[in-house]
């Protein structure tokens, strides 16, 4: 059946930096995360506030989070909701028989809301506090994504620059202020038109980023970061990632699942 099948292809990965995979999801998936989202809403458990500022405060003037996207981080931590297995039967799913080499590293449900501002081109692995870049985002959609609802855009291939600067995601300038801006006319940018269930996987550098929503509908993604086990903390890549508290320089991450 198709979907045991292993669906990453890691060569492609490499050369591309990013790969779309149509109808990932089994519809009980998609039932079991969709239900997650919306007992969320209802729910008191309270979307993050802030992106992460890898080495420092936030500036001032900074807006919260809510002004670009609404995000649950780690949703798995809450035993009120079927999250961890829900990514133990996604890892199998996209894995397959190499799923024991895997780790997850976080969890975000992501609801992109009408009127919510850009949220700005960057890589995910400079806000992570790890030595080697040899992962994975796999970013599923639990709505139709247009480009006027803010699908996900790509950068083919800017991969291959490595991990460069954390971005500050409301602005699109890099937190240390050393002047990087990402150019989207160096790339031949892709931004797929997808349905709920297909899914979008991108290398940990790829550069990627969503506009405006300008419908009246929240545009749901259920986006999930793996790595290969083996991987260990590096604290000065991301000093400020909150698991400092539990975790030491240097040890092997142990993953979620
Ligand atoms: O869903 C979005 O618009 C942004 C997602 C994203 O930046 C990510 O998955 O790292």
């Amino acid at each position: 059946m198709k979907r045991e099948i292993q669906a990453f292809r890691q060569k492609h990965l490499l050369r591309e930096g990013w790969d779309l995979i149509p109808d990932l999801l089994p519809s009980t998936l998609i039932s079991s995360v969709t239900n997650t989202f919306e007992q969320l809403i209802k729910s008191n458990r309270n979307p993050s506030t802030q992106i992460l500022f890898t080495h420092n405060e936030p500036p001032e003037d900074t807006p919260p989070l809510s002004s670009i996207m609404t995000q649950w981080l780690n949703p798995w931590r809450w035993e009120e909701f079927p999250e961890k297995e829900n990514c133990k039967i996604l890892k199998h799913i996209l894995f397959g028989e190499e799923s024991n080499d895997w780790l997850l590293f976080q969890e975000i449900l992501f609801m992109k809301q009408p009127n919510q501002g850009d949220f700005h081109w960057h890589q995910d692995m400079p806000f992570f506090p790890l030595d080697n870049s040899d992962g994975v985002t796999c970013w599923i959609a639990f709505d139709k994504c247009t480009k006027e609802n803010g699908a996900l855009m790509i950068a083919p291939r800017s991969h291959l620059s490595g991990s460069l600067v954390s971005i500050n995601l409301h602005t699109g300038k890099s937190q240390d202020g050393n002047g990087f801006s990402f150019v989207q006319k160096d790339f031949n940018i892709v931004q797929p038109i997808l349905n709920p269930g297909d899914a979008l996987l991108f290398h940990p550098c790829t550069f990627h980023a969503s506009a405006k929503n300008l419908t009246k509908l929240p545009r749901r993604a259920w986006a999930t970061v793996w790595f290969r086990k083996g991987v260990k903390f590096k604290r000065q890549n991301a000093p400020n990632h909150p698991m400092w508290k539990d975790v030491k320089d240097g040890s092997i991450v142990q993953g979620i699942l």
